[in-house]
């Protein structure tokens, strides 16, 4: 049968039980689609005491329509990201269960236990373990896909296996070029307009976009989960899950480092302006920076480990050469999180963290806010030489205005 989306509950259902045996032949099921994403289509199938996940990519963007065509190969690439991911942190991906070609099809484990990130931080809900979740899932996951593990052949055939060229056009175009000009993809508070066209005219911050996006095209690092911002992420008190690495490639380490550290951050300014009580806010934006200090510390500590224990080419053994590979992937790391910033501040794909602040002037507060952070970063980021500088400066910016 070549592909066909399914039109209804019963093409859902027929999928799950011919793909599945966590259900019984003549349970009843339940289907609902809980897609919340820009791309794909996304089912819950529920029986009495079981349930799985489908994941369907269509041949075109999904908030878009037949005007954006996307390969479909994005959904081999993600089920075999999350098998890679789970070899080397099982317990932060859903199992994936089955991996259709046919039907563009993913079906894998139901993880409804844990809360979407994004919503999480918009609650200002504490996770206590979510900093040190992500920070070892970085660790492992780039470590273990570099050529500081992987031998020639290795890391050559992972590169291979992870070409995904519309997906990263997808990233290129949005994250590096779009909200650098007058893009019609943009959308842009009308309060916060003067401001975009300040950005627009500032060729220094340009440059370094420039040198953000020649590395994400060119340094062939690790294999990235390639879009790790909140939404992506699913967690509560004892656990955390990390799905949907359609736009995994062989890129830039920092890229992902950034990315959820610039969600932080969006959350952040967020918290400036969102409803709720003043003082509980901020107490949540200093658990946000507490939070990114912890990442990458943990990420620090346990990729230093890997590196000096573990590093098999004997040329990249020098503890000197660790100092040097960490110090450059915090820079990377605070330009690639400058760069999530502002396209989600002035580019296609916006935020809750901010979108939700009903009020627009407020909401341009903390839009400005977020702008200020992202130029900080891409500017700032070869001079801020660790994380408590890069605290305090976030700090300097939430308390000065
Ligand atoms: C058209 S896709 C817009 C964004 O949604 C995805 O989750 C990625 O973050 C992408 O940049
Ligand atoms: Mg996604």
């Amino acid at each position: 049968m070549s592909f066909r989306k399914f039109s209804s509950d019963t093409d859902v259902i027929d999928f799950a039980r011919h793909h599945s045996d966590l259900f019984a032949a003549d349970e009843p099921l339940q289907v609902e689609e809980i897609g919340d994403g820009n791309i794909n289509f996304v089912y819950r199938v529920s029986g009495a005491t079981n349930s799985l996940i489908i994941k369907q990519a269509l041949p075109y963007v999904r908030i878009i329509g037949e005007g954006w065509p996307l390969s479909q190969d994005r959904v081999r690439i993600e089920a075999e990201a999350l098998q890679l991911e789970a070899k080397h942190c099982p317990d932060l991906v859903p199992e994936v269960y089955r991996y259709d070609a046919e039907q563009c099809a993913i079906v894998m484990e139901d993880i409804g236990a844990f809360e979407n990130l994004r919503i999480a931080m918009v609650q200002r809900i504490k996770l206590p373990l979510l900093a040190e979740h992500l920070g070892r899932f970085l660790a492992d996951t780039l470590f273990y896909t570099s050529d500081l593990y992987l031998n020639t052949y290795e890391k050559k055939e992972l590169v291979k296996g992870f070409i995904n060229p519309d997906l990263c056009k997808i990233s290129e175009e949005l994250f590096f070029w779009d909200p650098y000009c007058d893009h019609e993809r943009n959308s842009i508070n009308t309060l916060i307009r003067s401001d975009a066209e300040q950005l627009w005219q500032d060729s220094a911050l340009k440059l370094e976009v420039a040198r953000l996006k020649v590395k994400f095209l060119n340094q062939s690092e690790a294999l990235l989960h390639g879009d790790l911002h909140s939404g992506s992420v699913f967690a509560n008190v004892s656990g955390t899950k990390i799905i949907d690495p359609e736009f995994a490639y062989v890129g830039p380490a920092g890229f992902d480092i950034g990315s959820i550290i610039g969600n932080y951050l969006l959350n952040i300014a967020g918290q400036a302006n969102l409803s709720g009580d003043k003082a509980e806010r901020s107490d949540y934006q200093q658990w946000l920076l507490v939070g990114i200090k912890t990442l990458w510390h943990t990420f620090e500590q346990r990729f230093r480990e890997h590196m000096l224990a573990e590093t098999r080419d004997p040329s990249l053994q020098l503890s000197e050469y660790a100092d040097w590979y960490i110090a450059e992937l915090l820079a990377d790391s605070l330009g690639y999180a400058g760069t999530e910033v502002i396209r989600r501040t002035i580019g296609l794909a916006h935020v809750m963290d901010i979108e939700s602040i009903e009020d627009a002037e407020r909401r341009a507060d903390s839009e400005r806010l977020a702008l200020k952070l992202g130029q900080i970063l891409i500017k700032e980021r070869a001079a801020l030489d660790s994380i408590d500088q890069v605290i305090d400066r976030v700090l300097g910016e939430l308390y000065c205005r």
